[in-house]
């Protein structure tokens, strides 16, 4: 079976924590648990390679891992899969990471080179764009360092300037959250209050500010504060040096976060996008899911997906996630839209024959790692009820 692939567009500058994060994202997320209905398959060697990432971050004897040498980008592939009530594994979508390194925009300014080019592309074919801000920089912004200043204006208002251009949702990634927690003036508030006063400070700068306020609606713009460790494991020595503290351990925070707002979040821009005419027909449509078996719900949804309405939606879905999934990417968009799933309809048991067992086995997954990804988003904007600059 076909699965959509999702595809997320990371800039950020040299150090700013990009391949730590996913290194330990991937293994939060790389293994099966009561409390996920998914986890996350890579290549092997990429599996290998961030293994080893996450071994060296979290030994405190030994020092960072390296900076990443590769030329400009690299993508990385995860596929979210699941297990039916039979235990059969089920892939329900990929995730594509795409790396960007920070220098790579204030290289090729000029326009002409062929990376620059690719980068454009990219990220008009995107469905979500990260912004990676470097939290040591933030905290500097704190301490009124020139330093924050001139990262400010001169690394990420030039990622900016790009990430214009994208119609997906925007992820500003705040990373070392745990460092940003320590500044003095942010250390006794609650979590939610910190984000508060940091994009407060964040909005000082014009650039920051017009994208937030100005750029046309209808597109989701968030903030995203993540630790790769957590606290205690890593300060700031007196040289401005990011140091692991002896016996500390890693316990990440918010890092499953990024990666479960990127569907939800697409998925809402497109509802967004929709003539309220084609929104009702389709909505009305889903909403019988309450009275119907998984494979009559399914058929509901195809018919649907002929009719005009349904044509609005495929199109809008088609041009970022590609043709040839599209009747599976619009499946997965009508779930969501039905809201959460109810675990009855899921009594596969019950089911005439092998191919209803199997659609049903489908929709159980797909529909519950949807609910997760939901769960997850929830769970997030009550912590942090700033963290959401923007919604269409
Ligand atoms: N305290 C703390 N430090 C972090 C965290 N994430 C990254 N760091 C520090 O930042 C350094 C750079 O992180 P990387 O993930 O390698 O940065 P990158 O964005 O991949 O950088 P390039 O590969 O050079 O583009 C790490 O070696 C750590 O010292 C975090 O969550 N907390
Ligand atoms: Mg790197």
């Amino acid at each position: 079976m076909p699965s959509p692939t999702f595809r997320v567009v990371a800039l950020g500058g040299s150090g700013a924590g990009k391949t730590v994060f996913l290194s330990t994202m991937f293994h939060e997320m790389n293994f099966r648990t009561s409390r996920r209905s998914y986890y996350l398959e890579t290549t092997p060697e990429q599996a290998i390679a961030l293994g080893n990432i996450y071994a060296r971050l979290t030994d405190t004897t030994q020092p960072w891992p390296k900076a990443t040498l590769v030329a400009d980008s690299h993508e990385y592939v995860f596929d979210c899969v699941g297990r039916d009530p039979q235990g059969h594994r089920r892939k329900v979508l990929t995730l594509s990471f795409i790396d960007y390194a920070g220098g790579l925009l204030e290289r090729h300014m000029d326009g002409a080179s062929q990376a620059f080019h690719d980068l454009q592309q990219r990220i008009d074919g995107a469905n979500a764009l990260l912004v990676m801000i470097d939290g040591i920089r933030i905290r500097q912004l704190f301490e009124n360092h020139p330093a924050a200043r001139t990262y400010f204006l001169s690394t990420i208002r030039p990622m900016l300037e790009f990430a214009q251009r994208a119609n997906c949702p925007l992820h500003f990634i705040l990373t070392k959250w745990d460092l940003v927690c320590e500044v003095p003036t942010l250390r006794s508030l609650s979590e939610g209050e910190r984000l508060g006063r940091v994009v407060a400070a964040l909005m000082q700068f014009d650039f920051l500010k017009a994208l937030v306020y100005v750029h046309s609606s209808g597109q989701v713009v968030r903030v995203i504060p993540v630790s790769s460790v957590g606290a205690g494991f890593a300060e700031v020595d007196s040289n401005g040096y990011v140091v692991k503290r002896p016996h500390g351990t890693v316990a990440p925070t918010n890092v499953d976060v990024p990666l479960s707002v990127i569907v939800p979040d697409y998925f809402k821009q497109v509802r967004a996008s929709l003539d309220t005419a084609t929104r009702d027909a389709v909505e009305a449509a889903v909403r019988s899911r309450l009275n119907l078996k998984p494979h009559e719900w399914l058929g509901v949804a195809a018919s649907m997906l002929g009719r005009p309405a349904g044509l609005v939606v495929r199109t809008a879905l088609k041009g970022t996630l590609g043709g040839d999934v599209g009747q599976e990417v619009s499946t997965l968009f009508l779930r969501w839209l039905a809201g959460p799933y109810s675990a009855k309809s899921a009594a596969i048991g019950t089911f005439r024959d092998q191919a209803e067992q199997e659609i049903a086995s489908v929709e159980a997954v797909r529909s519950a790692v949807l609910d997760d990804f939901t769960r997850v988003v929830h769970r997030f904007e009550d912590n942090y009820p700033q963290s959401l600059l923007r919604a269409p």
